[in-house]
């Protein structure tokens, strides 16, 4: 394991970042991990991913819309040793506790999302829709592997959404995509995205954050991964829909509504002090 970079040294995080975040409930930020230590990552990334079932084989134009957006890989650091490297190390999680303002992170679970050349748009959607937890500090890091323009499919916010908390059972479709998009002029949020990102940059998002994607024109794979933390200590709910049900069972196996949100494939990350 040694062989690959320890991603443990510390971020220099800028305190107008965490305002940024606190304010818009996103903030993206250079460099989090070098272009040298994502090239070491990268290709263990892509093994973990091709290990698993996806839909790359069923032509773009005979999918639906969620199928169109990416290619989704999740928990790829539980089939690879060098992926549990990168996604549970200590500076990304680090940056999620300070954005957070808490004392620790645990990993919900990470994802390659992959939108193909050619492939469609992410739809305006809440992440936390899905999640069955009682906090509200939870953040997904999203960090592109390869140079991103806004072409490829960047993410883009509306910025404050986060604030408005749940908005309702809009998993992500062209029905998130209709409510949200008028929503958002409705309440006259900012849309907000990076006209480019470097390999390596990474936006932060809140779980309730809306956000969406453009559809990828280019002729190459936008190959992103993605990591989602929360609060060390927060407590699961009952889960309020199909999703929610399924992410109980397979994120936080063994762990019934209201008890602790801790199982053995979600470990801390990060403590302060540790
Ligand atoms: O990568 C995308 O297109 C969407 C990503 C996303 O929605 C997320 O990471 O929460």
């Amino acid at each position: 394991m040694s062989d690959w970079p320890s991603l443990q040294s510390e971020y220099p995080l800028a305190s107008e970042a965490v305002e940024a975040f606190g304010r818009d409930g996103h903030v993206c930020l250079p460099g989090v991990a070098s272009a040298a230590e994502v090239a070491a990552y990268r290709p263990s990334i892509h093994e973990a991913a091709k290990s698993l079932a996806n839909r790359a084989d069923i032509p773009l134009e005979k999918r639906g819309t969620y199928g169109k957006a990416f290619l989704q890989y999740a928990n790829l650091w539980a089939r690879n040793e060098v992926v549990k490297r990168f996604s549970l190390a200590e500076r990304f999680g680090h940056i999620a506790a300070e954005l957070m303002g808490v004392d620790g992170v645990r990993i919900y679970h990470d994802q390659g999302l992959f939108k193909e050349a050619g492939g469609g748009f992410t739809p305006w959607h809440q992440d936390q829709y899905y999640w069955p937890l009682d906090t509200d500090n939870t953040v997904t890091m999203w960090m592109p592997l390869l140079d991103i323009s806004v072409e490829m499919g960047m993410l883009t916010f509306a910025s404050g959404s986060h604030t408005q908390g749940y908005l309702g059972t809009l998993p992500i479709s062209d029905e998130s995509e209709r409510v949200f998009q008028d929503y958002v002029k409705a309440k006259g949020f900012t849309i907000n995205r990076a006209d480019a990102m470097a390999a390596g940059d990474a936006t932060f998002h809140r779980g309730w954050t809306l956000h969406c994607a453009p559809g990828n024109q280019s002729d190459r794979m936008r190959d992103v991964m993605t990591i989602i933390y929360f609060a060390d200590g927060c407590r699961t709910t009952e889960p309020i829909n199909d999703n929610q049900r399924h992410d109980l069972a397979t994120w936080l196996p063994g762990v019934s509504p209201r008890e602790l949100a801790a199982s053995p494939i979600s470990p801390v990350v990060w403590k302060r002090g540790s």
